[in-house]
């Protein structure tokens, strides 16, 4: 039994659309906590946050949108994320992706706390490894990568790191869309990429259960960042980043089932649901089938047998 901590964090200043701030509420139609509850979880709703004030930053990339709006949302959920995570599992619902700044700035803060290792699965068509100097369209959903591993350039107008995140504990899966800038920065550092086409390849289980065994060696935390864009457009239209090509219904659910068996997930975040787009609330209800598998939903019950 877990307690699930839910927060709102409708902010859509980070995406070149409107719709995100919706995402929240979508959620909570579609049945996330009544979904967890069934499970056996406490769930704990504390509503939707919102910041109170805007710093004054400014940067020289005039590409740059909605600067001090994304500042503000990073200080705030690194504050509420650091404080939920004494208490239970944080989940937040975005929102789009510019608020893991602020949850894996504060996710960071908790584990130099505890003195553990924090591990990040990023499921995502994207990187967002830009920083606010190569930014070509100027959306800060594309940074929080960036700012989260300390990459320069964030210093004096972001909030600064307590620690940042070490590369070598980040996998990604579902990448499929990654920019020039983005691609040197992966190759630079020691990323774990797994692409779709090494999920064609291999499938997802082998290389999960690899990155898996890494967080439990090291008694990590692990932390979950579910792109609604990690999944095929065709089964999840409700966004605004849609790429070809994504993750379908069994492997996303394959993910899920493994992440729970593995015991190791601490915090979560969904994000990118964009209502607007949605059919009939139909990605909206996906992502709290995917969670209910994170979670411990399953088809059958699958004794662990002894070799
Ligand atoms: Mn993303």
């Amino acid at each position: 039994m877990t307690t699930c901590i839910l927060l709102g964090a409708p902010v859509q200043e980070g995406t070149g659309r409107l719709g995100c701030d919706m995402g929240p509420s979508a959620f909570r139609a579609a049945g996330l906590a009544g979904a967890l509850r069934e499970l056996g979880h406490v769930v704990v709703d504390r509503g939707n946050l919102a910041p109170t004030s805007q710093p004054e930053v400014r940067h020289g990339n005039a590409a740059i949108k909605s600067l001090p709006e994304i500042v503000a949302w990073t200080e705030l959920l690194a504050a509420t994320i650091y404080d939920a995570s004494a208490e239970g599992m944080p989940i937040t619902l975005g929102g789009d992706h510019s608020l893991a700044a602020g949850t894996l700035s504060g996710l960071s803060r908790r584990a130099a706390d505890l003195e553990r290792p924090l591990f990040v699965l990023w499921l995502d068509a994207h990187p967002d490894l830009h920083t606010l100097d190569s930014t070509e369209s100027g959306n800060l959903h594309g940074v929080p990568m960036a700012y989260a591993t300390g990459q320069p350039g964030f210093e004096g107008i972001f909030p600064p790191l307590a620690a940042p995140l070490d590369m070598a504990r980040i996998c990604m899966m579902g990448i499929r869309s990654v920019d020039p800038a983005e691609r040197a920065r992966l190759a630079a550092g020691d990323v774990t990429v797994h692409d779709m086409r090494a999920i064609d390849e291999h499938g997802v289980a082998v290389l999960l259960r690899g990155f898996l065994e890494k967080v439990a060696a090291a008694d990590g935390l692990l932390h979950v960042s579910l792109d609604v864009d990690f999944l095929d457009p065709d089964i999840a239209p409700g966004v605004g980043t849609t790429v070809p090509g994504g993750a379908t219904f069994r492997e996303a659910h394959l993910v899920m089932e493994m992440l729970h068996d593995s015991d190791l997930v601490t915090s979560l975040d969904l994000v990118e649901l964009n209502p607007f787009l949605d059919e009939r609330g139909r990605t909206a209800r996906l992502i709290v089938d995917l969670v209910a598998s994170l979670m411990g939903r399953r088809v059958l019950d699958r004794p662990t047998r002894s070799h």
